[in-house]
């Protein structure tokens, strides 16, 4: 059966967290606690991605750690392996060797315009070396990406805004191979215009765009989005963070040169702190303001410090209980591997076949 006609009667999510340092409240609002949600409506593939974290140098014994922090996080954060399929992404070594495939089908000129690919390398660019500090990996990241998600007869990703161009590429390369490749006995060119091949060999992935918590912005500089990797101390919170650091670091968040909260217009980081309080809170974005219109910035930042110290505690002390169990966590991890790895073969040997490799 191909992963096009592994479409059982749910539709198939399917998201991940790179394991580049702990996760941030940006990850918990933005994703985990929206996939926490689609458990019980969806087919569920939720992993920790190691190989992306890769793309960008890590310390070996740090990436080990922070890959079994991300699925103790996720078990914390309510992701029921009873419910999902939750495993680690170099433990399936079908999302490697799909991508090589997906490589062959790609193009360096579609590559080359992501934009993430434009930002991460304008980091790194050294002005001595030039395009040798810039790791392949990094470019072709979005391929790999592409491979997670064509592997499972993925119907929907929740995706980011900064992701939506990855996910692009993914359904071109979708449609691309679905009919460079159609199933025996279905030829593309023979048949009315946009007849579609009932043995499709990839499903064509949608975004989904989550209820909640769209896109937190860095404490310390909300233009930017919270980020793991982002240097500058307390522009993220962490998942580990105690309660005490916490509120330290929204006492300290950026706001700007006024004093109070206005009706009219907020700047960035006065709208990060009330989208947070409110996505925390499960209230309004108006509602949140309201309380606040007309008194001093430091009412909105010790609030909102005190509503994520306690939404992060719980997630903080559970993690913990996981780590202690490391037994647990590798047999929660083995049995993902498990079901992860039958579904990605079949996706695979179908691949492998209709490019015109000899099996066995
Ligand atoms: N600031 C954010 N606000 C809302 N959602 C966010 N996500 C990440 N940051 C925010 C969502 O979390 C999921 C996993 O993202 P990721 O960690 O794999 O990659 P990322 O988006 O590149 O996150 P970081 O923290 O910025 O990682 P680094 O620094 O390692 O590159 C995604 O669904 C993402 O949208």
């Amino acid at each position: 059966m191909t992963a096009a006609a592994n479409n059982a009667a749910k539709q198939t999510v399917l998201s991940a967290v790179q394991t580049t340092n702990n996760l941030h409240l940006g990850n918990y609002l933005g994703a985990i606690k929206n996939w926490v949600n689609y458990q019980d409506t969806h087919d569920c593939i939720f992993f920790a991605v190691d190989m992306h974290a890769i793309t960008m140098r890590q310390n070996p014994k740090q990436l080990h750690e922070n890959t079994y922090q991300a699925i103790a996080t996720y078990l914390a954060c309510g992701i029921d392996p009873k419910k999902s399929i939750i495993f680690v992404q170099s433990h399936v070594p079908a999302h490697a060797e799909l991508s090589w495939v997906l490589t062959c089908h790609s193009t360096m000129g579609e590559l080359s315009r992501m934009t993430q690919f434009k930002d991460k390398s304008a980091k790194n660019q050294s002005s001595s070396k030039g395009e040798d500090s810039i790791p392949t990996g990094i470019f072709t990241y979005p391929l790999l990406m592409a491979a997670d998600i064509l592997l499972y007869g993925t119907n929907l990703v929740p995706v980011g805004e900064d992701q939506k161009q990855h996910l692009e590429l993914a359904r071109d390369l979708a449609i691309r191979m679905n009919s460079s490749y159609p199933s025996d006995g279905f030829d593309i060119q023979k048949v009315p215009h946009g007849t579609k091949d009932p043995h499709a060999l990839f499903v064509v992935p949608e975004p989904l765009i989550g209820k909640v918590g769209a896109r937190i912005m860095s404490l310390q500089n909300p233009e930017a989005k919270m980020s793991k990797s982002d240097p500058t101390p307390g522009g993220a919170v962490f998942l580990t963070d105690s309660d005490g650091d916490i509120e330290r670091k929204f006492k300290r968040a950026v706001t700007d040169s006024d004093t109070e909260v206005k009706a009219e217009s907020q700047s960035d980081g006065v709208k990060n702190l009330i989208q947070i309080q409110a996505t925390v809170t499960g209230e309004t974005y108006d509602a949140v303001l309201n309380k606040y219109v007309g008194r001093g910035y430091g009412y909105l930042k010790v609030d909102t410090g005190k509503a994520v110290a306690s939404a992060i505690a719980p997630i903080r002390e559970k993690t913990a209980e996981y780590l202690r169990d490391r037994s647990h966590l590798d047999q929660v991890l083995k049995a993902g591997r498990e079901a992860a790895t039958a579904r990605a073969e079949k996706t695979l040997n179908e691949v492998y076949k209709r490019v015109g490799f000899v099996r066995q």
